[in-house]
């Protein structure tokens, strides 16, 4: 309940086929956001950065070979991966719940202590801990994944590609769609996507026919809730088609919005 009041920061998706323009359109996302004065990081899926996303970035560059399942869960395992605090932090945040909870630190003891770990996101979320001194929250803290944590403490992410290709990808293989989705849950649910039609490009999966069969899958996945946005005309007029979706979704998770996970 007193989360649905708080302000925070928007979980925003691009999604799409191969060459809809959506890293670029992503760019422009994010500098437009940063000009209105919001906080904002951009991240996109796969993260090639990680183990995993090595593995995967190989796979896609058809270096390596994997079975079809395998890369799926590679791709899902790279978000779950994600998630994750640092070990130190993690660690932090639930002796300082526990703490907090227990009255036997103020919550301003405990911001003080924080100053020794220097990333300032996590300061900045730990701050907020006065407006919730009676530490049910600051449990709560302790669990609390990476993307959370950011959205909580009021920065906006732009993830360019998420679970929804994922499944849309996997299944366009011929995999069974449920079972695409099965690893994806719990992770967080978009506020949200906005997928963007047209193009295709030389990765493993640029051909016209698989794309085709990924547009069907989107298809399938698409509800109500997803924005989209036609990217075949020129890229100011998508530019201007993504800000507008976006804008109210910010505003929204400004005022407060209650953030859950997928598939809901
Ligand atoms: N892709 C991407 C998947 O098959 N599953 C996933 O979960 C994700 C995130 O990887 N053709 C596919 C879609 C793309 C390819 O993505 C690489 P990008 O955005 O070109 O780096």
């Amino acid at each position: 309940k007193k989360n649905s009041s708080e302000s925070r920061g928007a979980l925003i998706v691009l999604e799409g086929l191969d060459r809809s323009g959506k890293t670029s359109q992503s760019t422009r996302l994010h500098s437009f956001l940063d000009g209105l004065g919001y906080s904002v990081e951009s991240w996109r899926f796969p993260d090639r950065n990680t183990g995993v996303g090595q593995m995967i970035s190989s796979y896609l560059a058809n270096e390596s070979q994997l079975d079809d399942r395998a890369i799926h869960l590679l791709f899902s395992a790279n978000r779950w991966e994600k998630r994750r605090l640092s070990d130190k932090f993690a660690a932090f945040a639930s002796s300082q719940a526990e703490r907090a909870a227990s009255r036997r630190a103020s919550i301003l003891q405990i911001q003080e202590e924080l100053l020794g770990f220097g990333d300032d996101e996590i300061i900045g979320f730990l701050k907020r801990l006065d407006s919730h001194v009676k530490g049910e929250w600051a449990m709560k803290a302790a669990g609390i994944s990476l993307m959370e944590t950011k959205l909580r403490t009021g920065k906006t992410l732009i993830v360019d590609r998420y679970s929804y290709s994922g499944v849309a990808f996997s299944s366009a293989k011929g995999l069974d769609i449920e079972w695409c989705k099965a690893p994806e849950m719990g992770l967080l649910a978009p506020d949200l996507k906005a997928a963007e039609r047209g193009g295709y490009g030389g990765e493993r999966y640029e051909q016209l026919e698989f794309q085709r069969k990924v547009a069907k899958s989107y298809q399938t996945l698409r509800d109500s809730s997803w924005k989209t946005i036609d990217a075949c005309c020129p890229v100011e007029d998508v530019e201007m088609q993504i800000r507008e979706v976006v804008s109210d979704c910010v505003v929204t998770c400004e005022k407060g919005k209650s953030l859950s996970q997928l598939w809901s």
